[in-house]
């Protein structure tokens, strides 16, 4: 039994909340290692029950529908899942009666000693970097998993029977927030702005969860930070270190004399100290932030395995040849057919503002813009300017639509729609016509709606499909 997570109070019963996809990976990984564990999650729904029914037949101690509190005050150790807000009750149980609180990453780590993993962190373009980033590791030979906030638990790469060697680990805050031991071969944060404001009382908060990437930071670490983000560049300062120990790694698309990698305007390529590496109209994302992206991914990997390669001449061919073949992630920009001339465009991974603006400055033709779900605590005010540029209209739904149509009603053309999902799409294609699209990017979690993004990407491109069944996808333009 692997007993080092324990910090002193070995012995006792391990309590893990949430039977979500991380809880249910790490209650089993626990229960295979001999620990006693008591897992439960809240929510009374079938995924609920079910997950605990499979987690009974592993010898885990499961319950569906409430948290026993004062077992969870009598245990070792508490791992909570990442969508368990600190202040929820099992949480300030374990918190009231002293008991250690951990996330499942860091619980993975532990059973993942000789793991090497670039961790990446940020606001937005976490989960496209993190694809980009494992995506180039297996193409230069590295037994490499995507795993973390991405989707794949971490403690899921724990419980193989031959783990990988190497992880591309999305952080999000929340996992930050319980991974003190996070130690990354390389760490990346791509940029940071107002975010998640529903769950944290400041940004302060907020940005102090995503500095912990540093905590351990040492002589060997590397670090690939955001030149033309301010915020990134002194993130550290907000868990009071004045200096990040190891080397810090720069990328730009805005000035190249900031960073060793950068966008050459001029010559139209991304570029390392100055020798182009591929030409942009060869990355097959559409967007400057995609541009960033594939930056932080090449530095990432040039920081891991790179600078040390035999041949390195080798090793920028394979990196050039590996982005030309990215395929763009689902839900993120993501086209997913074009009916009767107007173009259905599914962003639902856009969950806060400053993830719609990237994706409405992205627009080239005429569009109505889906804004609405649950609100996370951000203004929509920022995004009336760009949207002023081909926009057409916005539709304010769910729950957020008072507060959409306070903040942009006075400055752009808003209409609120009231119903389900299915009246919004309908409301869509009423307003649109051939040359147009319309562009679900909603600055809104789907909570109100929706299980997660995941769920309203497919009702969205499913009743885009739907409206029109006489008529075939074509490639979006
Ligand atoms: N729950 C309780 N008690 C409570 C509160 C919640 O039991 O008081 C239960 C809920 O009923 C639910 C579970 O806890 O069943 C919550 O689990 P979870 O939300 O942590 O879900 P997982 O399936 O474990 O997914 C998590 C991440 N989810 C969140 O951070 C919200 C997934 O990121 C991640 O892919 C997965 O672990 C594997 O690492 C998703 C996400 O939305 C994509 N992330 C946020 C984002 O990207 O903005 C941070």
């Amino acid at each position: 039994m692997n007993a080092g997570i324990f910090r002193g109070r070995p012995g006792g019963e391990v309590a893990v909340i949430g039977l979500g996809k991380s809880g249910r990976s790490v209650a089993e990984l626990l229960a295979r290692d001999g620990h006693r564990v008591y897992a439960s999650d809240a929510g009374t729904g079938d995924a609920a029950r079910a997950a605990a029914e499979a987690l009974r037949a592993l010898g885990v101690d499961a319950e569906a529908g409430a948290h026993d509190l004062a077992r969870i005050a009598k245990a070792a150790l508490v791992v909570a899942s990442p969508g368990v807000p600190p202040d929820a009750p099992p949480l300030a149980a374990a918190r009231g009666a002293n008991v250690a609180v951990v996330g499942e990453i860091e619980v993975a780590l532990h059973y993942l000693p000789d793991l090497r993993y670039v961790a990446v962190t940020g606001t937005n373009g976490k989960t496209t970097t993190t694809a980009l980033v494992g995506h180039l590791l297996r193409a230069l030979g590295l037994d490499a998993v995507d795993a973390g906030n991405i989707g794949t638990p971490l403690a899921e790469l724990a419980l193989r029977e031959r783990p990988p060697a190497w992880a591309a680990l999305e952080l999000s805050s929340f996992q930050l927030h319980d991974t003190p031991s996070v130690a990354p071969t390389v760490g990346v944060v791509t940029n940071l702005s107002p975010d998640h404001l529903d769950r944290y009382p400041t940004l302060e908060a907020y940005y102090s969860d995503k500095a912990r990437l540093f905590a351990n930071a040492g002589g060997g670490s590397r670090w690939v930070l955001n030149a033309d983000d301010p915020e990134v560049l002194a993130l550290h300062e907000r868990i009071g270190l004045e200096r990040v120990a190891g080397e810090r790694i720069g990328f730009t698309t805005v000035n190249g004399d900031r960073a060793p990698f950068g966008f050459d305007r001029q010559s139209n390529a991304l570029v390392f100290r100055g020798d182009p590496f591929l030409g942009r109209e060869e990355l097959p994302l559409l967007g400057d932030h995609n541009v960033a992206n594939a930056l932080a991914a090449s530095a990432a990997v040039w920081a891991a395995v790179g600078r040390t390669a035999a041949d390195p001449a080798g090793f920028w061919r394979t990196v050039a040849e590996a982005l030309r073949g990215f395929h763009a992630l689902k839900h993120r920009m993501e086209p997913v057919g074009t009916y009767g001339g107007v173009a259905w465009i599914n962003d639902s991974k856009a969950t806060n503002v400053s993830s719609t603006l990237v994706a409405v400055k992205g627009m080239t033709r005429p569009y109505v813009l889906l804004l609405g779900g649950r609100h996370k605590g951000e203004a929509y005010t920022a995004l009336a300017e760009p949207f002023r540029a081909h926009g057409k209209v916005v539709l304010a739904y769910g729950e957020a639509a008072p507060i959409v149509e306070q903040d942009l009603g006075g400055l752009v053309r808003v209409e609120r729609v009231d119903g389900d999902f299915a009246a919004v799409m309908a409301r869509a294609r009423a307003l649109t016509g051939p040359g147009d699209a319309v562009l679900l990017s909603p600055a809104c979690s789907s909570f109100d709606m929706f299980r997660n993004y995941e769920e309203r990407g497919a009702e969205f491109r499913r009743l885009a499909a739907d409206s029109t069944p006489q008529q075939h996808p074509q490639e979006t333009p």
